[in-house]
């Protein structure tokens, strides 16, 4: 067994240990400060020019008691500036609770914040109290408890309640996450494309992108595909984040708690290549009336008020290659629907307003605005076959696609 007999003997002294310069007033000197930490006998040191002698114990009354104060500050200011970030009003923070999914994550995580929060200041108080009670004194032993049975089974005992208390409420949650939808849930698919969303109603007839409408308090069943690599789904206020595995179906349901005018922010949050960063969608949550409003409008086909003229101009250039305006015969599939790209308020999956000035950046060339973009240049000065006019004509007709 361990003996801490020698150590026990040697503790209660102090050493002072001074260099030989014959002032006699003792300077620090590192190799000695490490003998004695390291509980060498100064004799080791004899014709080192290094003298050691031991002295009357002194006491430092002040010192203990500000060096556990300190040890307790840094973890508490820590905890401080986490409340304070907490309480902030961030866009893409999973403490702002607006989904019935972020609700059902925050019951076991309060239950582990409360058990954490009891165990750290359970700590930290013995830490200090014990600290000052027990601190050095001249005379006194410390008692040796190693193999104490007692100790051991109460340490051991007290962790596996406090993960078993934490265990109840995930397994819970886990399963009322993984439960199956009702059965009027209002299904959606969303598909990864490197580096926007498709998302697609299949019951509404709709095929929109980057940006999602959904109405309030109704569980919407979402299917998660891609075409190409991995994607992750994460809108973190309301829910998340689960994989977009290609050629695989993960499913996910939830529901928005609130109605609001501005959307929540998305983003792809498995690394997908050069964009990843720059794939970020929109939620927008409506009222009951105001979704199926929307719904009506998005599920017609192109509005029938554009301009022909402005129709011929798009349908003559590349883009139908790649994109689909319903009613006319665009029915590329390559990158997003362009139905009623006009009543968006962001494109390039959520990079630039929907702007005339911003969908000349994109159109005229948009792997300078997002690295990597998979739609090629279209402006003859980027290599592109179209003038500066035909863009601008295109611009007011995508503006019209209501
Ligand atoms: C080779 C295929 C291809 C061609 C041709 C093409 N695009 Fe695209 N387009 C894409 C892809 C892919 C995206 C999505 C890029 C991204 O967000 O990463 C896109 C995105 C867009 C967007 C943004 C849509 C949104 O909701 O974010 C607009 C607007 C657009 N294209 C207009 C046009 C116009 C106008 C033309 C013709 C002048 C055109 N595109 C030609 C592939 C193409
Ligand atoms: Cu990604």
């Amino acid at each position: 067994m361990y003996d801490a007999a020698p150590f026990a003997a040697a503790a209660p002294r102090r050493l002072t240990v001074g260099v030989a310069d014959g002032t006699g007033t003792g300077g620090w000197d590192w190799r000695a400060s490490v003998a004695a930490r390291v509980g060498t006998v100064a004799g080791a040191w004899e014709g080192t020019g290094v003298r050691a002698r031991v002295a009357a114990p002194r006491r430092t009354p002040g010192r203990p008691r500000i060096r556990a104060l300190r040890r307790g500050l840094v973890p508490l200011a820590l905890v401080v500036l986490a409340v304070a970030l907490l309480g902030c009003d961030a866009p893409m923070s999973t403490s702002e609770i607006e989904g019935s999914w972020n609700k059902e994550v925050w019951k076991p995580y309060w239950v582990i914040i409360w058990l954490a929060g009891i165990v750290f200041v359970a700590i930290m108080a013995a830490t200090i109290v014990l600290s000052l009670m027990y601190r050095e004194r001249p005379g006194r032993e410390a008692r040796q408890i190693h193999g104490n049975t007692k100790f051991e089974v109460v340490w051991t005992i007290i962790p596996v309640v406090i993960v078993l208390v934490m265990m109840v409420p995930t397994l819970d949650s886990l399963f009322k996450l993984d439960e199956e939808p009702p059965a009027d849930a209002l299904k959606v698919e969303v598909i990864g494309h490197q580096w926007w969303f498709e998302f697609r109603y299949p019951e509404l007839d709709i095929v929109t992108a980057n940006e999602l409408h959904i109405p309030e308090g109704r569980v919407v069943d979402y299917a998660l595909r891609s075409v190409d690599v991995i994607h992750s789904f994460w809108v973190p206020q309301l829910a998340g984040k689960v994989d977009m595995v290609p050629g695989r179906d993960n499913r996910m349901a939830f529901s928005a708690l609130n109605a609001r005018p501005e959307p929540y922010l998305g983003q792809c949050v498995e690394f997908c290549g050069t964009s990843h960063a720059n794939m970020r969608f929109r939620v927008f949550v409506h009222t009951a009336e105001d979704f199926e409003r929307w719904a009506r409008e998005q599920a017609a086909p192109r509005v029938s008020s554009v301009s022909r003229t402005a129709e011929e101009a798009f349908l003559a250039a590349p883009c139908l290659g790649c994109h689909t305006v319903r009613g006319t015969n665009a029915a590329g599939i390559a990158g997003p629907n362009l139905t009623h790209v006009g009543s968006r308020t962001t494109i390039g999956s959520g990079m630039l307003e929907n702007t005339p000035a911003e969908l000349r950046r994109w159109i005229a060339n948009s792997s300078a605005v997002k690295p990597g973009s998979k739609m090629p240049p279209m402006a003859q000065s980027a290599g592109g076959t179209l003038t500066d006019e035909q863009i601008d004509v295109i611009i007011g007709y995508l503006q019209s696609l209501k």
